[in-house]
């Protein structure tokens, strides 16, 4: 099938279509179906209201703040004392102006992270801000952001981590209670919540036990209070992307075989299946004709303006080349984007994030505002009517240029969104070729562009100045068996701290929990770190810095291995270790 349409006669791509039966959020195939069938009925699954308004809601702001901000950390324990929270400046007001500005148009607060830390008063624990010096326990930021949400019409979602390294009673049926009780509060008492997001973390709680989390209770209970939010990652509403980095697939399907953890039978079909969210391939004919049963889950791209979620002083936000980068790949590629900016340890979103917002919106703005007709352009932008699923699967597009048709760009999906960039080229007309679809298709060329892309600009540097030193050798303690990473060197040195840099790949080969000694002779060993934690280095394996809370005079520095990302005792292959000297 071969469709032509160009970008005058695009009003008229849908007429003459007869009505079809479409199935909302989900359908189970007809036992025995055929690929065939699969496919063509995979073609004509639909979002909630619900769905389909957050998917064409292209912005949004996550905002990482709590006990984490206080103590420098990407993950806390849980043992923090409630005394480290205490914004000097906390302004809901100019976080949410700031992203309105911006562009943006709901904000997600971190309403309690992994340390379990309550940024409300909450009833269920006294481990909140009812027991910080923070307006002498008085305060409440969700109730804050709440306010300036309304005075900026901006809208709410709040993130509310089911991992809590906290409550004593984690690990057990009690904590279940004590989540719906959390979540109660929430969507009771702040208005309108128009996104849940239960992060997928699962680690153990302060008895280092494991939580059987009640998903479809929690589930249940935000459709309850909330009927008209969406519920994130591991809802069934809006689906994790599958990295941290700020990349949607170029082939990305709303609609896909992966059953969100909500259902109980999740685990066993996407063992079967052999998927996961981070599977390369989520809604393609062959994971959808090995299937039974399909959803519309669409992806969310969340991604931190700065390397870490938590404000650290020693990051700078991503240069705008990184931040264009990140624009085409999420929200050119079907998604949405949920863009982390967190405030500060003043309790402020920081001059430097605020400059970076505005550079960010305003080169949206520069560059995709007008949706010009064929002349220069490097760029063009395809829609699918989502209302009636998602259908295409392979699609071209030419331009006419000095008298012949040339192909610009070819690509996979559309859907709600497909943002396309070329070398530049003076084009007479546009046309979209549709290759391939799941029935008859209904997409178009929303506008063509001469997209300026940023200069590239290199990423994050630490302050600290690297410490020349010889390579690293791998070697290991015999009667622990721990595995350790040392670099010596011929003078002592001054040590500040390290950086340690995950190779990409496997979270086999990432460590996340650590043990670093110095030495001054290479015999007698002091440690310098017990137990650290590389927080969410699986998810998100950027660049760790340590500093030591002292510089540390050594010969010889070594770092300990206690933990993979995988939960084993083991040496990664291959480790990048950089020693930090004091700043000048
Ligand atoms: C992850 C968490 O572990 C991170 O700390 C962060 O909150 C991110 C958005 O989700 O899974």
């Amino acid at each position: 099938m071969k469709h032509l349409i160009s970008l005058l006669t695009l009003a008229c791509a849908a007429s003459g279509v007869q009505a079809e039966e479409l199935f909302v959020k989900g359908v189970v195939f007809p036992e025995g179906a055929d690929s065939i069938t699969k496919i063509e009925l995979a073609g004509r699954v639909v979002p909630t209201p619900q769905q389909l308004a957050w998917q064409q809601r292209p912005l949004t702001a996550f905002l990482h703040f709590g006990m984490n901000t206080f103590t420098n950390r990407e993950w806390g324990d849980g043992k923090e004392s409630p005394e480290l929270f205490n914004p000097k400046s906390l302004d809901t007001d100019q976080w949410v102006r700031t992203l309105k500005d911006a562009g943006f148009e709901m904000v997600i607060l971190t309403a309690k992270h992994h340390d379990g830390f309550c940024l409300w008063p909450t009833a269920t624990t006294s481990h909140s801000v009812a027991s910080s010096p923070w307006r002498d326990g008085k305060g409440d930021v969700v109730a804050d952001l709440r306010r300036s949400c309304d005075k900026y019409g901006m809208k709410l979602g709040l993130y509310l981590s089911p991992w809590d390294r906290n409550a004593q009673c984690y690990g057990s049926e009690a904590y279940n209670d004590l989540f719906v009780a959390q979540l109660t509060e929430l969507l009771t008492n702040y208005g309108k919540v128009d996104e849940v997001w239960f992060d997928g973390a699962c680690g153990e709680g302060p008895n280092g036990k494991k939580q059987v989390y009640d998903w479809l209770r929690f589930r249940d209970t935000m459709r309850d209070l909330q009927p008209d939010a969406v519920l994130a990652i591991t809802g069934d509403d809006v689906r994790w992307v599958g990295n941290e980095g700020g990349r949607g697939r170029e082939t990305e399907w709303s609609v896909t075989p992966l059953v969100p953890k909500v259902y109980a039978f999740a685990d066993s079909v996407n063992k079967a299946l052999d998927m996961n969210e981070m599977s390369p391939s989520l809604g393609g004919r062959d994971v959808v004709s090995r299937a039974s049963q399909v959803f519309w889950w669409p992806a969310e791209v969340d991604v931190s303006i700065r390397p870490g979620w938590f404000y650290h002083e020693t990051e700078q936000p991503h240069p705008m080349s990184r931040m264009a980068r990140i624009y085409l790949e999420s929200v050119g590629r079907n998604a949405t984007l949920l863009l982390n900016i967190p405030p500060d340890t003043d309790g402020l979103i920081s001059p430097a994030d605020c400059q970076r917002l505005a550079e960010f919106h305003n080169w949206i703005q520069t560059n995709f505002q007008k949706k010009q007709l064929p002349g220069r352009i490097n760029c063009v932008e395809l829609r699918e009517d989502i209302t009636q699923g998602q259908r295409v699967e392979q699609f071209d597009v030419e331009v006419l240029a000095g008298g012949s048709w040339q192909k610009v760009a070819e690509g996979t999906t559309i859907g709600n969104r497909r943002i396309l960039t070329f070398d530049p080229v003076d084009a007479d007309s546009i046309r979209f070729n549709i290759l391939s679809s799941r029935g008859e298709p209904r997409a178009e060329i929303v506008g063509t562009y001469l997209v300026k892309m940023p200069a590239a600009e290199s990423d994050f540097k630490s302050p600290y100045p690297a410490v020349s030193a010889t390579p690293v050798r791998k070697l290991y303690v015999a009667d622990k068996q721990q595995p350790y990473y040392e670099i010596v060197w011929n003078k002592p040195q001054t040590l500040a701290g390290f950086v340690y840099t995950p190779a990409p790949g496997e979270a086999g080969d990432m460590i996340y929990r650590y043990d670093v000694e110095v030495s001054a002779n290479g015999k007698k060993w002091t440690k310098v770190e017990t137990t650290g934690e590389f927080g969410n280095i699986a998810a998100n394996p950027i660049p760790q810095e340590v500093i030591f809370s002292a510089p540390v005079k050594a010969r010889a520095i070594r770092l300990l291995i206690r933990e993979t990302a995988f939960g084993e005792t083991l040496a990664p292959s291959a480790i990048s270790l950089t020693p930090l000297a004091p700043k000048e």
